[in-house]
Formats: structure tokens, sequence, C-alpha cells
């Protein structure tokens, strides 16, 4: 027998009707933005929201997907944009799937077998192919929330921890208005 097939977008309250929503704010991302200074002094300000994501993960056989409401606040950190810890799948191969609803914005993705970097804009009207093997972070880089959906294989898992050890090797920061991806290291040195 099937379960629930069908699920409403509560777009007002930027969840999925009944589906349980895991809340991220500045302080769960730590180390992840490129200004240790600018976060330091944002936090101490207090620890704002920064994403809610809610999932369905209904089935969990081979081949079931899951998928997740995104909705990524608008913001920056020194000059880089709010954003998402950013992951790989545990299961490298499993790829997903961004249909972005609203807003405007990116994908950071980097390629874990060849390194390479790439921005792809996510936001109303636009859809992200997330090949196996990369890591990939959201940013919002408009005014308003990003709310996006993620479909991926049910056993695809996330893995937190090679992000978390060294981060994305690229930042998405702002200059002179425009969103542009820079090396991480290079922004450093520009502190
Ligand atoms: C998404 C992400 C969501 C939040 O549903 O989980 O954008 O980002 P983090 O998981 O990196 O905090 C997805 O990619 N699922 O696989
Ligand atoms: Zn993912």
């Amino acid at each position: 027998m099937w379960g629930e097939l069908g699920a409403r977008l509560d777009l007002e309250r930027g969840v999925i009707a009944g589906a349980p929503v895991v809340r991220r704010g500045l302080s769960d991302l730590r180390g992840c933005f490129a200004d240790a200074a600018a976060y330091d002094a944002a936090l101490a300000l207090g620890d704002p929201p920064l994403y809610t994501v809610s999932s369905v993960e209904a089935g969990g056989g081979g081949g079931d997907l899951h998928y997740g409401l995104g909705v990524l606040y608008p913001g920056r950190i020194g000059d880089e944009y709010f954003m998402t810890k950013g992951h790989l799948h545990s299961r490298r191969e499993a790829a997903e799937v961004y249909i972005g609803l609203r807003g405007e914005g990116c994908m950071l993705l980097e390629d874990e077998m060849t390194g390479e970097c790439r921005i792809e804009p996510l936001g109303a009207g636009r859809v992200v192919y997330v090949p196996g093997h990369a890591a990939h972070r959201t940013i919002n880089t408009g005014d308003v929330a990003l709310v996006y959906i993620g479909v991926y294989p049910a056993d695809a898992g996330h893995d937190y921890g090679a992000i978390a050890e060294r981060n994305f090797r690229m930042a998405v920061v702002e200059r002179e208005g425009r969103a542009v991806m820079v090396a991480r290291d290079e922004r450093n040195i520009q502190q």
C-alpha cells in the first residue's frame, strides 16, 4: 500500500506542510565564512537564522527519492553572502536536482575528483543538476529569501565532515554590487 504521495508547499511559512523542519543559525556555520572577524562580530550581536529545510523522507529503498524545501534568508557576513553549510553525499555517486521557486542566488559546486568549481544560478525559474561527487552549497545573492526544492536519492546520505574540515575552495562575495566567485585563499589575503 502506498503511503502519502502528495504534499502542500506552505510558501507563506516556508515549509512543506506537516514535514519536519531543520533550522540553521549563524552559530551553526562556524568556520564557513572566510572573514572570521566579521563572523565573530555578527555573532556577538545575536544568532540570526540563516536557513530552514523541511524534508519528506518517505521510502528508504534503493529506488526511492527524498526531497526538501529550503528557505535561505538574505544577508552577508563581511562581503560573503549567506549560504548553507554544504555537503557531499555519503554515497558519492548520488546526484540531486534543485528547483528554484523564489528569490535569486546560486549553487557553488566543487568536484571532489577533479577540483572543478562552478557557480550555477538558482532562483525562480531555474533548475540545477548537481552531479555525483559534487560538493554543493546554496547561496542567496538577492534581497529576499531564496526558496528551492532539492530532490535526491533516498540512500544518498549527507556527509558534512569533508566540507567542515577543508571548506570549499571558492567563496561567493559581493563586489561593486555584483556576486562574484573568488578563491577563498585570495579572499583571506585581502583582509
Ligand atoms: C538540500 C540541503 C539544503 C541545506 O536539501 O540539505 O540545501 O543545506 P545543508 O544540508 O548543506 O545544510 C540537499 O542538498 N540535500 O541533499
Ligand atoms: Zn545534497
